[in-house]
């Protein structure tokens, strides 16, 4: 661990991202999804599952205002009225009672860091407006001792604490913490900040490891990395130190989340077939201990990044050194070529290394953008190429899939290979959608996808105090204080069919002041300013350019990429025989709309890679670089009979195939879709 090459993220305030690709996902985050969220969390959008986001805040306020105005208020007493709570009429919903998913208020909390983001990046007075009046509701739904969790609040707090491994408290408090402090650093609105501060320390008061107080910890982790950031605002030691006691203290023995689950009377595990108790929730043993990325996904992405935030911030090597094993199981034995993670729908988790099937996986949206949390959190403790190049293959796959290209639908599973058929009739894939959804019940994904996207340019850039890392490349302008000076970076970008030029020149750059630039792993050329790489000092992936180089004008980087078929590790049966086709960045798929029913049927010719053509095409109206393949179609006669010996049925068509970026698929109607194809 060496000090010298920690960083923060980019402050977004600071950044101006004009990127061709990014801004307009940025733009579509800030004219479409945004004010749909809004409508969506507010229970308006039609024919899509209701929220109950805003009307639980909306509900809790009501009753903390009876509880001030009526001496006889009684306060609800808890009934376990269960995960989920639906109204018996959807048209005559009672305005005191909370509804939905139990962790609902994080919809909201998540939509409020989007605007955030969208704020610092393109000042809107209305949002703002708006924005800060549901802030108002929620202050008003916060108890007065601190406290606030609607599900709680309105169902009983006789209970609250009670069920800290499945009832979410902690996980909503982390959305909370996340929201307040990219809403404070947006606006200067220090509302929800104080709202958060308050439940903080309400937490602090009855959890944590001293005498009197729960020992317990979250069962969906996401506090702990929250509390580091509301700790980097504040710099009130008091979150520091829960976000390290929870870190500490998961999967110490005896089990708290075993005692806890004894006094409840429930069952003493989540009941996966997983054959270590706990693992579900990462804590089957201390975090040193873990090596093996299991149990939910993105509880997992979560708690990892939380671990990495907390190795940063305490200098802590035994803990970086856990990340770091973690990190290596996640990607390099358990990771889909899309960057989805979460290989099965059995408790959205992690299965055994190399089991990725490819039709029946989970590969949540959130679990991808926990993936991108964690590696932006490995690149803060050391700039490793490979953490960036896994962010990217998130970011530019299996995370923007998860929204429609009109920002109005949005997968929860991003699955590499879909049959509608199946999906309909197949209960095992009932979870795989074929089309995106306007609203789920349990919306983690949308507000998600929608905070992420709007900060992606804090993912592509980190900083210390001299020295900018471009982690993601991007189009922008970024001011950045070195020692005292202001220096101004600009970066253009050029994408052409297999070249981007990238140029930065910095303004009034001191001698001290470095770019550490990487070098994309997809990168088949990589020169500065003409010159090979390698005559530049580069390490761990990026190029460091300064002085002169930095003083003569601006610094021209040129990546050049072809198509490339992938092949996966032998340990991954599912992929046998098959090949993945990948464009830069970008993973590509072959969908019906393009290539006909029966995609099992076609098969790539790689040996006539030289023969792929690429062209810009419309996709639902939008522009797409689709790539023209040589390929063929097996012909076989149906026959009566289910089997028949192998020689002389086969025949065989030449076809194009047309392959368009993965993440574009499904915005043309319900058909099949594959990324591994035969070969
Ligand atoms: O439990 C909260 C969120 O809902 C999880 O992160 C997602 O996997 C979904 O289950
Ligand atoms: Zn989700």
């Amino acid at each position: 661990m060496d000090r010298k090459n920690f960083s923060m993220p980019a402050d977004l305030k600071k950044l101006d991202v004009s990127d061709g690709f990014w801004k307009k996902e940025m733009e579509l985050v800030r004219t479409e999804v945004i004010p749909y969220q809004w409508e969506a969390l507010n229970d308006r959008v039609k024919d899509a599952a209701p929220s109950f986001s805003m009307h639980n805040f909306r509900a809790a306020g009501l009753l903390k205002k009876r509880s001030h105005e009526d001496p006889d208020f009684k306060a609800p007493v808890f009934g376990n009225p269960g995960f989920e709570v639906l109204p018996d009429d959807p048209d005559n919903v009672p305005e005191d009672k909370f509804f939905g998913f139990l962790f609902q208020d994080s919809d909201f909390y998540k939509w409020v860091e989007a605007v955030a983001y969208s704020l610092m990046q393109h000042p809107d007075e209305e949002l703002m407006k708006r924005c800060d009046e549901a802030i108002d509701i929620v202050r008003d739904a916060q108890a007065d001792d601190g406290y606030l969790d609607t599900y709680y609040i309105l169902n009983g707090r006789d209970r609250e604490f009670t069920n800290l491994r499945d009832n979410h408290e902690l996980y909503c408090f982390g959305h909370l913490a996340e929201a307040a402090a990219a809403y404070f650093k947006a606006t200067g609105h220090g509302t929800l900040l104080e709202v958060a501060k308050r439940y903080a320390d309400y937490i602090s008061e009855k959890i944590g490891p001293e005498e009197g107080k729960k020992r317990g910890y979250p069962g969906h982790e996401v506090a702990e990395l929250a509390l580091v950031r509301l700790y980097e605002i504040t710099n009130d030691p008091k979150c520091l130190a829960l976000a390290r006691y929870f870190i500490d203290e998961r999967g110490q023995e005896p089990s708290y989340f075993a005692m806890e689950a004894k006094r409840n009377g429930s069952r003493d595990d989540h009941g996966q077939l997983l054959n270590s108790r706990n693992a579900y929730y990462q804590a089957h043993k201390p975090v040193r201990l873990q090596d093996e990325a299991v149990g939910h996904a993105v509880r997992a992405m979560y708690l990892y990044s939380g671990m990495a935030d907390i190795a940063r911030v305490t200098e802590d090597e035994s803990l970086a050194e856990a990340c770091e094993k973690l990190w290596y199981s996640t990607t390099h034995e358990k990771m889909y070529i899309t960057g989805g993670v979460g290989a099965t729908h059995i408790g959205e988790a992690f299965s055994f290394p190399f089991d990725l099937p490819n039709d029946t996986v989970y590969a949540e949206s959130c679990a991808s953008i926990g993936l991108v949390f964690f590696a932006r959190r490995m690149l803060q403790m050391a700039p490793k190429a490979e953490y960036a190049d896994v962010m990217e293959k998130c970011l530019y796959n299996g995370i923007i899939s998860g929204m429609a290209l009109d920002g109005k639908s949005f997968f929860y599973v991003n699955p590499l290979e879909v049959l509608p058929r199946a999906c309909h009739f197949d209960e095992r894939k009932a979870h795989v959608k074929p089309v995106r959804q306007k609203w789920f019940g349990c919306a983690c994904c949308p507000p998600n996808i929608a905070r992420m996207l709007g900060s992606v340019g804090s993912y592509a850039f980190t900083e210390n105090e001299d020295t900018l890392f471009a982690h993601l490349y991007m189009s922008s302008r970024y001011v950045k204080d070195v020692n005292g000076r202001e220096v101004v970076i600009t970066e253009e970008k050029t994408e052409e069919d297999g070249r981007w030029t990238v140029k930065f020149s910095a303004e009034n750059a001191p001698e001290e002041f470095a770019l550490m630039l990487r070098i994309p792993g997809w990168s088949c050329e990589t020169s500065v300013n003409g010159r090979d790489v390698s005559e530049f000092d580069v390490k761990d992936g990026y190029i460091r350019v300064s002085g002169e180089d930095l003083e003569n004008g601006p610094v021209t980087l040129t990546f050049t990429f072809k198509p490339v078929f992938m092949a996966a590790d032998p340990r991954v049966r599912e992929d046998q025989g098959k090949t993945a086709l990948m464009y830069g960045p970008w993973v590509y798929a072959l969908e019906e709309a393009d290539n006909g029913k029966d995609l099992h049927l076609l098969r790539v010719c790689p040996d006539k890679a030289a023969e792929i053509r690429s062209e810009v095409r419309e996709i639902a109206g939008v522009p797409a670089r689709v790539l023209l393949v040589p390929g063929v179609r097996d012909v076989r006669p149906e026959s009566s009979a289910l089997y028949v010996p192998l020689h002389g049925t086969s025949a065989e068509e030449a076809v194009t195939l047309t392959y368009i970026p993965y993440y574009m698929w499904a915005n043309r109607g319900e058909n099949e879709m594959q990324v591994w194809t035969r070969f």
